[in-house]
C-alpha cells in the first residue's frame, strides 16, 4: 500500500502513521483523509498491530486543519459530503479496536483538533496550540468537533473555544481535559512509544472492548449501557487472557498476554 500524503511504518506491534505535507503544515485535504481512510482499515486488518500511534511531519504543526484551498471553492453539497466523509474517517479512527495515540507535535487547529480528538489518547508537545479557529473563516468545525469537544471539555469551555476559536496552549489543554500529557518537544514521539509499548503488552481483546464501552456507551442511557458493559463482561471473562492475568496475579508473576 502507497501513501504520497502520509507515511505508514511498522515496528512489532506498533504502526505510526505521519501525516506528510509539512509545507502547509500537514494540512488535511481530500487525498490526505483518503489516504488516511485507507491506513486505518489496514491496521484494523492486522491483528499484529496493537496500538497505533498518529503524528505530524516536521516540528511545527501535527495538523493545521482541512485544507482552506478546498474549503474556500466549496459548494454547499459538496461541504456537505466532505464533512460526512471527513466524520466517517474520524469515526474510524475512534471505533479503531486498538488504542490510538495523537502526537501532538505543534499546531492542532480545525480539523487537526478535531483528528486529535477522535483519537483514544493524546500526548502534547509543550509548544502545541489547539483550538477550532474556523469561525475567523466563517465556517465551523464540521469533522465532529461540535460533538467530540464538548464531550472532551464540557459544554461551556467547548463553546467559548469554537466561538472565539482562539487557539490554547498546551498546558491549558491539559487542564480542561483536552490532552492526556503534556511533555517538552522533543519528547513527545519518546512518550507516545512507551506509552505505546505499554499498552501494546496489555490484552488487547479487553482493550477492545473498554474503548467499545466507552465509546458506545456514551451514547446510551446509563442504565442500557452498563447491561451493555455487563454483556462485553461476559465476553472478556471467555478469553485465555482472562485466565491468564488473573492466574499471574495470583501466582505472583507478570501476565503474558496472547490475544486470545
Ligand atoms: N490549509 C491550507 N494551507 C495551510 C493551512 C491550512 N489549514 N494552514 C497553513 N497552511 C499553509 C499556509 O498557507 C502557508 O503556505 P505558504 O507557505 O504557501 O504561504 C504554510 O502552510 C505555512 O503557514 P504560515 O506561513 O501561515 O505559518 P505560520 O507559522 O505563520 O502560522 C498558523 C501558522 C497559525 C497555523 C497558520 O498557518 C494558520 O492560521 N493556519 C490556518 C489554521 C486554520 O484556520 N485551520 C482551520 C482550517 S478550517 C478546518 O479545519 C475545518 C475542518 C472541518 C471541515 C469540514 C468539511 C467541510
Amino acid at each position: 500500500m502507497t501513501f504520497d500524503t502520509l507515511v505508514l511504518e511498522r515496528d512489532g506491534a506498533i504502526a505510526a502513521i505521519t501525516i506528510n505535507r509539512p509545507k502547509v503544515l500537514n494540512a488535511l485535504n481530500a487525498q490526505t483523509l483518503d489516504e488516511l481512510r485507507r491506513a486505518v482499515l489496514d491496521l484494523q486488518r492486522d491483528a499484529a498491530i496493537r496500538v497505533v500511534i498518529l503524528t505530524g511531519a516536521g516540528e511545527k504543526s501535527f495538523v493545521a486543519g482541512a485544507d482552506i484551498n478546498e474549503l474556500a471553492v466549496q459548494t454547499p453539497t459538496g461541504g456537505r459530503e466532505h464533512a460526512l466523509t471527513g466524520q466517517h474517517v474520524f469515526d474510524l479512527i475512534e471505533n479503531l479496536g486498538k488504542p490510538v495515540i495523537a502526537a501532538v507535535n505543534g499546531y492542532a487547529l480545525g480539523g487537526g483538533c478535531e483528528l486529535a480528538m477522535a483519537c483514544t489518547l493524546r500526548i502534547a508537545a509543550d509548544t502545541a496550540k489547539l483550538g477550532q479557529p474556523e469561525i475567523s473563516l466563517g465556517l465551523m468545525p464540521g469533522y465532529a468537533g461540535t460533538q467530540r469537544l464538548p464531550r472532551l471539555v464540557g459544554k461551556g469551555k467547548a463553546m467559548e473555544m469554537m466561538l472565539t476559536g482562539a487557539p490554547i496552549g498546551a498546558d491549558e489543554a491539559l487542564r480542561i481535559g483536552l490532552v492526556n500529557r503534556v511533555v517538552p518537544a522533543a519528547e513527545v514521539m519518546t512518550e507516545a512509544r512507551n506509552l505505546a509499548a505499554q499498552l501494546a503488552a496489555s490484552a488487547p481483546v479487553a482493550m477492545r472492548y473498554i474503548i467499545n464501552a466507552v465509546n458506545k456507551g456514551m451514547e446510551m442511557p446509563f442504565a442500557e449501557a452498563c447491561q451493555y458493559e455487563a454483556t462485553l463482561f461476559g465476553l472478556v471473562a471467555s478469553t485465555d487472557d482472562m485466565r491468564e492475568g488473573t492466574k499471574a496475579f495470583l501466582e505472583k508473576r507478570k501476565a503474558t498476554f496472547t490475544g486470545r
